[in-house]
């Protein structure tokens, strides 16, 4: 068979969900044709392959590239000056209410051209980059009027222009009051009769986001959006239970989500309404981190109820201006107790699986796309142990 490229003298991570554990291959060897995987599996049971681009990985090991399932990547101006209110002992939604978070990113989203988020949103992909990313989601929500909610979503795709790695955008106009309105009703049916049908029609959002919470919007209002994404054909995920119960979780389940993200307040009831509709659980560890939550996540429901777990860096400037992918999944091991397993197949398959994306991305199969990571490493245990330290040897995006 005539291939591309192929790497061999690999131990492979494939992450099959028909192999248990990470579906390891010791003596692994991963064949590409046109930026697909052809061929991946143990040398020994390879069939004749020709290549001029033989690679030798030393016994390295590959793993699917890493996704990113859920960034608030582009925006403008950073809150550090917040985060000094917050060590001096305000809370994230006293912040909130005094008119800081989210809106005081809205103000700098507004004034800054697409041409300045796409700038100030390099720095933070190259990060993820770094260390092996090779597909990310990319949320608006910074804009809260039409104009800004597209610009954002324009800049985020033009990511994909500017370096090698796949973009999916999701519309969160649904992210917090405006500073302009007062009235979350009014604001809720400019976001469903106005901004929502525009994006839709443009195509700028692959699925639609929100914000359930006490300091941003009811159950009632985040249906509202929900049916009116539905009407327009796109999928839905919602920042579900993050500072409070209010069946956030259940409700996403309920319109079908892709997702229910944060859920640390989601109880029983929640975790069993996922697993029925087969909505994933996005955790963000990041966040809980860096507003020192102390609610955990239910973990064990979901894995008794097999409700399948991510794991994303949730890259926002108020409650986790995280961009290492690395150390979300050792937050999420070390402070949520998920395994190593758990929290290399939540940046991989299950990331993939959040975004729909599982016939393309998240494993090493042949069919799917030839992203790989491949690390300098003794075991897999090593990418979720270590702390601020990037054992990454190369990342290949759809072959190359
Ligand atoms: N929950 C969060 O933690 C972020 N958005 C959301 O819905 C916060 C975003 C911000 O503070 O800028
Ligand atoms: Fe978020």
């Amino acid at each position: 068979m005539q291939v591309n490229r192929l790497w061999h003298n690999a131990r492979l991570a494939t992450l099959r969900a028909d192999r248990p554990g990470l579906g390891v291959v010791e003596d692994g060897l991963i064949a590409e044709r046109e930026g697909r995987i052809v061929y991946a599996g143990s040398a020994a049971d390879a069939p004749a392959l020709e290549t001029s681009e033989r690679t030798n990985c030393e016994g390295r090991w590959i793993t699917p590239g890493l996704i990113d399932c859920h960034t608030h990547l582009v925006f403008a101006g950073d809150r550090a000056h917040e985060f000094e209110l917050r060590l001096a002992g305000a809370t994230y939604e006293e912040v909130a209410r005094a008119g800081g978070g989210i809106v005081s990113t809205v103000k700098a989203t507004r004034a800054a051209s697409e041409d300045e988020l796409v700038a100030s949103a390099l720095p933070r992909l190259d990060a993820l980059i770094a260390e092996g990313v090779t597909a990310i989601e990319i949320k608006s929500g910074y804009g809260l009027e039409l104009p800004t909610e597209q610009r954002q979503l324009r800049a985020a795709k033009r990511l994909e222009k500017e370096r090698r790695i796949d973009v999916r955008t999701t519309f969160l106009g649904a992210h917090a009051l405006p500073p302009e309105t007062r009235d979350k009703d009014m604001y809720i049916d400019l976001v469903c009769r106005e901004m929502l049908p525009e994006v839709a029609r443009s195509g700028l959002a692959d699925s639609v986001d929100a914000f359930c919470e006490n300091i941003a919007f009811s159950p009632e209002q985040v249906s509202r959006v929900f049916e009116e994404a539905r009407r327009h054909g796109l999928k839905v995920k919602l920042h579900a239970d993050q500072l409070s119960n209010l069946g956030g979780a259940a409700l996403a389940a309920r319109f079908g989500a892709l997702s229910a993200d944060h859920l640390e307040y989601t109880d029983e009831k929640g975790a069993e309404t996922m697993a029925e509709a087969g909505t994933l659980a996005v955790l963000l560890p990041g966040a809980y981190y860096f507003i020192r939550e102390t609610k955990l996540p239910p973990v064990d429901a979901f894995r008794r109820l097999k409700v399948p777990i991510a794991v994303a860096t949730d890259c926002n400037p108020g409650t986790s201006p995280l961009t290492s992918i690395l150390t979300a999944m050792n937050m999420a091991a070390t402070l949520f107790r998920l395994t190593v397993e758990e929290s290399i197949a939540g940046v991989t398959r299950e990331a993939a699986r959040a975004l729909g994306r599982l016939d393309d991305i998240g494993t090493l199969e042949p069919g799917k796309f030839c992203d790989l990571a491949i690390w300098d490493i003794e075991r897999p245990a090593e990418l979720v142990y270590r702390i601020g330290f990037n054992p990454l040897h190369a990342r290949i995006w759809r072959g190359v």
